[in-house]
């Protein structure tokens, strides 16, 4: 870079030191790296970095978090950027608000944290689409993830536009700034054989795209063996410790540690144990990582209709060590800062030389960084999933608990054992607040087609290809004549998913809802037909789009057919499928923007309707007192999304009940973890509260507008305010 650049990393780099106090590898120094680990500064470096993700918290929020992030002891923030939020109409860029990302990466810096920036720019993370617009879907010839013009000079664009902007910011750290390391692509390994030879050729483009944008700072692709050179593989997952980077030149990197696992609608919710967490992370250590990262740290909100899946919670709290609401969760956030404090002791010697692992007995291993210098630190490894050990290491007597590691950072005494949790700190809670919510106005949603920009097209269309996903709803509407006296008539809709309700002469006939493993419904109901034209509306709904698995932007949604009526021996009368049907993309509150609870069209009026569908409600409220995080309990709705003065909170869908079984509120962290090895919620909804941010609440006169598809009681409803310490008003964990 050129004088005039380096004159301004510098100064950057004091204003770092003047509001860090320590400044992290505050030198205009490209960064590099070798076998042994990345080269910030102009040393090499054992590092501990960990998941936030901008827009699912707020800027409000981020500079806390960061805080919170370097106190337990991170040296680094990773976030993905999402493109469908940056760009939501090709060429019209969004970085405002909650997409902030230059001010995230400042924030992180001036809190003393180093930046991995991972821009994919597919991201995946249980986001919608995996982060891609839907235009591209829709850009001619265009296939995605492949080795394909149309998409490679939009990911190029993208990608670049994102490059530039750190650059002209100076938040590289080879100008001075805090972006140590980038991503392209992500876990694309996964999936590649689905795209055959043309998945080599996309991926050495990628690398080579990536290479030539010239940042000073080294590129990863996660879940990529055959990664070119100079770009770094790097390992996902719960464990990491076997994995070895496909070159000895490359450091062993751990992109993403898994803390927890994301939820979804209808299914338990997942959580691990920090025994297990604190094992997986000092094994990495152990055997010659030098960077690993906590996917999450926050997990945070999905705001809006920005959760993908489908399926996925509007909470992306995944059990993380700072839980949705920014509160530190214990003893995770504790124990696992003191895995850091020790993991630190043993930098100088990790960062010196290879390990040497010896075996100490069955599953117990002692490894040794030893250098000629005199440096000594050393791992003790019980890795057996039932008996503790004794073994004796250098002549001394060590206590290994089954499935846990001691870290020696003078090969001697033991710092910190895994499974041995010393840290205290109470745990959050919500507590019911006294804010009443009682006067509501409502409008109707028609059923059916209500919008001038209706359509009508001969047969049955896919959703996406028809919403764009400007919606969750899509109407398919027809009617049928019958004659004379029918028997009783069966109904039969097919669908690719997520979600069905049947109107009948605009009465509910039948619903049905998917899950995350299988989005896919169809229903088969009992209607009246009465003699004449029978009106038939049917409202399909999305709830996230998928955001993995090959070719998963081609999965599609929405009524593909067939629609069948059946007598009640299940032989066809008539089939629908290939019939006229009028369509309306949205519902008619969407288009007159009652969200924003603005509208002339509220007033409120005597009964107040409950428990039936299609209705959007009204209310005002004061913030709860205090500075607490809120949360609403959704608790007597059914399904739909909340809007706090005009900003979506996300889709709230409490009757969404987790079986009653598989679940285990104490569950072993001894032995390999996996999602479903410990769950919670079972028999409750997945989700009963939801995040409203402070600082989207004034202190009187909110806005709480709903939108209920199913059926619900707004009076239910009440606010609970997040409190570190318990109550004995607590109502959940
Ligand atoms: C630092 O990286 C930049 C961009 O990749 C490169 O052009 C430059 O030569 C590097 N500088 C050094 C000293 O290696
Ligand atoms: C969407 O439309 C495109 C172009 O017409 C088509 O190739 C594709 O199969 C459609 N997608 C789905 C899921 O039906
Ligand atoms: C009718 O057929 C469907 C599938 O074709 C089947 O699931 C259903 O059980 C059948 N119903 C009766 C009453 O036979
Ligand atoms: C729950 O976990 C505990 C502790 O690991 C175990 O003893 C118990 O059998 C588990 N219960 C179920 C139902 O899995
Ligand atoms: C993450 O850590 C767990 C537990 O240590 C390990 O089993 C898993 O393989 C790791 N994930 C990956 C991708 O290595």
């Amino acid at each position: 870079m050129g004088g005039g650049g380096g004159a301004a990393a510098a100064m950057f780099c004091s204003l770092f030191l003047l509001l860090a106090q320590t400044t992290p590898f505050c030198v205009g120094e490209n960064v590099t790296y070798d076998h042994r680990g990345l080269v910030v500064g102009g040393k090499r470096r054992v590092l501990i970095s960990g998941s936030i993700h901008y827009m699912r918290s707020t800027p409000e929020m981020w500079p806390d978090l960061m805080k919170k992030s370097k106190d337990g002891g991170l040296d680094a923030i990773q976030t993905f950027v999402f493109w469908n939020l940056h760009e939501p109409i090709r060429g019209q860029y969004d970085f405002e608000g909650r997409k902030d990302l230059v001010k995230f990466v400042k924030l992180a810096g001036e809190a003393g944290l180093l930046v991995h920036l991972r821009i994919g720019p597919y991201a995946c993370a249980e986001w919608n689409y995996g982060g891609f617009p839907l235009w591209l879907h829709f850009i001619p010839g265009i296939v995605l993830r492949t080795d394909n013009e149309p998409f490679k000079a939009e990911m190029k664009r993208f990608t670049t536009k994102i490059v530039d902007m750190m650059k002209q910011e100076n938040l590289y750290a080879s100008q001075g700034g805090p972006i140590i390391l980038s991503q392209i692509e992500n876990e694309y390994g996964n999936v590649d054989s689905a795209y055959g030879e043309s998945a080599k050729t996309y991926i050495t483009w990628a690398a080579s795209m990536a290479t030539s944008l010239d940042t000073g700072v080294p590129w990863v692709m996660c879940q990529q063996s055959n990664a070119p050179n100079p770009i770094i593989n790097a390992c996902n997952g719960f464990y990491c410790d076997q994995f070895s980077p496909n070159s000895v030149n490359k450091p062993k990197m751990w992109t993403e540690n898994w803390s927890g696992w994301f939820s979804s609608f209808g299914d338990a919710v997942p959580y691990r144990p920090v025994e297990d967490i604190a094992f997986s992370t000092a094994r990495f250590y152990q055997l010659g990582g030098t960077f690993q990262n906590y996917y999450m740290y926050h997990g945070g909100t999905n705001f809006g209709r920005t959760s993908g899946g489908p399926f996925i919670t509007t909470t992306y709290d995944y059990d993380s060590p700072i839980d949705e609401y920014g509160l530190l969760r214990q003893p995770k956030w504790g124990h696992l800062k003191d895995v850091h404090k020790a993991i630190k002791l043993c930098e100088e010697a990790l960062v010196a030389t290879d390990p040497k692992t010896t075996s100490l007995g069955s599953n117990l291993e002692a490894t040794v960084y030893e250098t000629e210098t005199g440096l000594c630190s050393a791992f003790l490894a019980n890795v057996d999933t039932k008996s503790d050990a004794n073994v004796k290491f250098n002549g001394i007597s060590y206590h290994l608990p089954a499935w846990s590691v001691s870290i020696l950072p003078d090969c001697k005494n033991v710092a910190l054992n895994t499974a041995k949790i010393s840290s205290v700190g109470t745990t959050s809670k919500f507590v019911r607040t006294d804010e009443l919510v009682s006067v509501w106005s409502w409008i109707d949603e028609p059923v059916g087609i209500s919008s001038s920009s209706a359509f009508t097209k001969l047969g049955l269309l896919e959703q996406i290809n028809t919403t764009a996903d400007q919606s969750d709803y899509l109407w398919y509407s027809t009617s049928v004549e019958a004659k004379g006296d029918q028997p009783q008539t069966v109904l039969h809709v097919n669908s690719l998913g997520h979600g069905i309700y049947a109107f009948v002469n605009g009465e509910l006939a039948g619903s049905r809802r998917g899950s995350y493993s299988n989005p896919k419904v169809s229903i088969d109901v009992p209607i009246n037909l009465v003699p004449g034209q029978n009106k038939i509306d049917l409202l399909s709904l999305t709830v996230g789009l998928q955001n993995y698995g090959a070719y998963y932007d081609k999965v599609g949604a929405g009524i593909t057919g067939p629609v069948q009526l059946k007598n009640s021996q299940n032989g066809s009368i008539a089939d629908l499928s290939l019939k006229q049907w009028t369509y309306q993309i949205g519902l008619r509150g969407e288009e007159l923007g009652l969200s924003s609870g603005s509208s002339s069209l509220w007033a409120s009026r005597p009964t107040l309707p409950k428990n039936k569908p299609l209705i959007w409600y009204k209310t005002t409220f004061d913030a709860p007192i205090g500075t607490s995080p809120v949360a609403i309990d959704f608790t007597g709705m059914g399904k739909g999304e909340a809007w706090i003065n005009g900003q979506s909170i996300g889709r709230y869908w409490p009757t969404y009940i987790v079986q009653d079984n598989g679940c285990n509120d104490s569950c072993s962290y001894i032995g390999s973890f996996s999602p479903s090895k410990c769950m919670t919620n079972c028999g409750k909804p997945t989700q009963q509260f939801y995040h409203v941010p402070r600082s989207w609440i004034k202190s009187s006169a909110n806005t709480l507008v709903l939108f209920e598809e199913m059926g619900g009681d707004p009076t239910q409803i009440s606010f609970a305010t997040r409190e570190t310490g318990g109550s004995i008003y607590a109502v959940q964990q």
